[in-house]
């Protein structure tokens, strides 16, 4: 009974650990970057562990940030802000997670998380279907990874 209770101290202790080493990550959501582009995520490639919190802010008017269907690991919850809203999200899974601003998505406006290290950067726009524009900036934020 006793070591029992030892076991579950330790666990309860890691998992506050845990807890405690999550990281917050902040994403401003621009018109034009400190780099001069226009409508861009600010980092755009955002490297996070499991456990850490992304948040992204309407720093600028007109912007929003999803998760992009078929671009996130398997089996992990979407999300989807509003327009001009912070929205937070928590990544529980190791791998690459596409994120857009819809009305701007056309235009480019996404960003990468990438959480961990085992994911496959060369693959990651492999069958999709994104624009010219939003392409360009996906493989320049993976060559970056
Ligand atoms: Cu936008």
């Amino acid at each position: 009974m006793r070591y029992l209770l030892i076991g579950f101290e330790i666990v309860i202790l890691s998992m506050v650990a845990f807890f405690v080493n999550a990281a917050e990550i902040e994403v401003k959501m621009l018109n034009k970057g400190s780099d001069g582009q226009k409508m861009v995520f600010e980092p755009a490639l955002i490297v996070a562990n499991v456990g850490d919190t992304i948040t992204f802010l309407p720093t600028q008017k007109g912007h929003m940030a999803a998760s992009i269907k078929g671009l996130v690991p398997d089996g992990v919850e979407s999300f989807k802000g509003k327009i001009n809203k912070v929205i937070s999200y928590i990544v529980t899974t190791e791998g690459l997670y596409g994120v857009r601003c819809t009305p701007h998505f056309g235009i480019g406006m996404v960003a990468i998380i990438a959480v961990g290290s085992s994911f496959e950067k060369d693959t990651f726009l492999e069958g999709k279907k994104v624009t010219k524009k939003a392409k360009e900036r996906f493989n320049a934020i993976l060559s970056n990874l």
